[in-house]
């Protein structure tokens, strides 16, 4: 059986994420690795945080403390949030572990030897009122290609375009806020990504069922202008990866690390090996060599449009690079933007909700619910409080958690809190598994290709299905002049009950949990055969009936918290 490595792009350390960097990577992952063990698959399911680069300096000096402790600190913090959100990494690493470090410098070592790196003495900016060289996010300045005025120094945030810090107009330091800036001679090391070019547009031609998204970049970046340019995987910073050739000291190199972007990718490899290293796992090669058993793995990744460039390109030239046989990605499924209430997240002004506020509102499943059904897919999305309560008030609470209460709720107060005896399914029954077979496998189809909204939408319908059943169903008249029957539509409204959590669980993790112990179940057999699976839970077996699944949000709520996001976060 097909064994999945799922991916999702390593939030940077320099923070707590907002609920648009969620939704556009660690969310869709975490949702396609749920529904792939659900189906009875083997998962790997991988992320970090990103702890190199100028973010992670820029973010510990803010705080006042030396970038170890720093990341130290945030790694627990992201790992605690991220569980707050249920996301269920096999393992969530650190780019700064000791694995990453010897990986980066074998690839740079084994690249050197192959003639795929090069030295080249370039000029970079140097601040004379830092005393220091400014790369990446040390400057910004305008964009050459769209006029954004707060482009940084390694990539512009507007139009995705990669940059140099030389590239930059009327460029300053993000330090000191000086423009008294110069170019002054540097030595740094190439990744000769011309020379791949060839090999790299084959490789993007074999791809014809990614998304337009992912694809449409590559292309942008391999045939615009001169093509794909040789990229610079060295800086002149403190915190990193020492630049070595493999093991050995890299002669002109010292003092220099390796570039962000350059160890960031090769960390998703090295997570497997920590994962191995803190036990839980014991084979990380049959993951990504395809030497050793890898290549019965489909490998899934997942990000925001602006991390497509380097892991349709960087990434990929550093492991074909390598002539060494690594597990390539098999489809990377890429995500728009998801903007806040009438602008954009903002992490610098503290606009929009952040991960660890999210949930100290509400629990995670109502958040991976709106987040998911509105999944930034085929263009940028919105969020708004409005369309937020609606659909938690609609979907989660009338929808799913309506039918649920009502069907427990009359079942114990005639019949007791046990699944009734009795009757038999009519046409109305049948009725509705035809229509649930039709609707599950619609559901499968689009969880297996990554549809996020349609999933959604699919689920939805599903959880409807149910109500309107109940509704035509009616087991409270028909209760009067037959009980037997309406025992019948009782129970298998008690086993949607449990095919609703099985089938929900990838979304809302907790509500399925939730909703199997009350069904006093923990039978997770996906429903292969639907008529089956609505005979689970056997005339006699007991139950509870469970408190409320989801709650409504009210007015004053919606109004407050609107407020209190809108701006300025301390
Ligand atoms: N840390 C960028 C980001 O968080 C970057 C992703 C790295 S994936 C290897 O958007
Ligand atoms: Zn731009």
């Amino acid at each position: 059986m097909a064994r999945h490595l799922i991916t999702s792009a390593l939030p940077y350390i320099n923070g707590i994420k907002h609920l648009g960097n969620l939704v556009g990577s660690q969310l869709p992952a975490d949702l396609f690795a749920r529904y792939m063990r659900g189906r009875g698959r083997e998962v790997l399911f991988l992320c970090a945080t990103d702890e190199h680069g100028t973010p992670a300096e820029l973010a510990a000096t803010k705080a006042g403390k030396p970038v170890e402790d720093y990341c130290a600190e945030l790694h627990e913090v992201q790992a605690r949030i991220a569980d707050g959100f249920r996301l269920s990494f096999d393992h969530y690493g650190r780019s700064s572990s000791p694995q990453n470090h010897a990986l980066t410098q074998h690839f740079a070592g084994r690249l050197a030897d192959l003639g795929l790196i090069s030295e080249v003495t370039e000029k970079q900016m140097y601040s004379n009122a830092d005393g220091r060289f400014l790369p990446d996010r040390y400057i910004e300045g305008t964009c050459p290609n769209c006029g954004f005025e707060s482009a940084r120094g390694d990539q512009c945030d507007n139009c995705t375009k990669q940059l140099d810090p030389t590239d930059l107009i009327n460029p300053y330091s993000t330090i000191s806020g000086s423009t008294d800036l110069e170019e002054r001679e540097t030595k740094h090391l190439f990744l000769r990504q011309s020379e791949m070019r060839e090999k790299l547009q084959n490789w993007i031609d074999t791809k014809a069922d990614w998304p337009i998204l992912t694809t449409s970049i590559a292309n942008k970046w391999l045939n615009d202008g001169d093509g794909l340019q040789d990229r610079g995987i060295t800086r002149d910073l403190d915190w990193g990866i020492p630049v070595k050739r493999g093991a050995e000291d890299w002669p002109g190199m010292e003092g220099k690390v390796f570039y962000v972007w350059f160890d960031a990718p090769i960390e998703y490899i090295a997570c497997a090996q920590e994962w191995v290293d803190a036990g839980k796992g014991s084979d990380w090669e049959r993951w990504w060599r395809t030497d050793k058993g890898a290549d019965d793995v489909t490998y899934t990744q997942f990000m925001g449009k602006d991390n497509v460039p380097f892991h349709t390109l960087s990434f990929p030239a550093t492991i074909l690079g390598s002539q060494e046989p690594w597990k390539a990605v098999d489809y990377i499924k890429s995500f728009n933007y998801l903007n806040y209430d009438g602008g954009q997240f903002s992490t610098s002004r503290g606009r929009g909700v952040f991960m660890d506020q999210a949930l100290e509102i509400l629990p995670a499943d109502y958040w991976r619910w709106w987040l998911l059904s509105h999944a930034p897919e085929s263009s940028d999305s919105e969020f708004t409080w409005e369309n937020f309560q609606q659909s938690v008030n609609k979907d989660l609470a009338d929808v799913l958690g309506n039918f649920v209460s009502r069907v427990t709720k009359f079942c114990r107060s005639k019949f007791g809190e046990e699944v009734p005896t009795g009757g038999a399914f009519g046409e109305t029954e049948t009725a509705l598994i035809t229509e649930l077979t039709t609707r599950i496998r619609a559901y499968e189809d689009h969880m297996s290709s990554m549809e996020v909204r349609k999933s959604a939408q699919e689920l939805r319908a599903i959880w409807v299905a149910g109500n309107e059943y109940l509704q035509n169903a009616a087991p409270w008249s028909v209760f009067k002049t037959d009980p037997e029957q309406a025992a019948a539509q009782i129970r298998l409204a008690l086993n949607l009950i449990r095919l609703y959590a099985v089938l929900s669980a990838p979304f809302i993790p907790d509500a399925s949990k939730a909703l199997l112990a009350a069904m006093n179940t923990d039978d997770t057999s996906w429903p292969d055969n639907v008529p089956a699976a609505l005979e689970v839970l056997k005339p006699g077996h007991a139950f509870t009936v469970p408190d409320v699944t989801f709650r409504k949000i009210s007015d004053e709520e919606r109004e407050d918290w609107q407020t209190r996001f809108a701006g300025k976060r301390d």
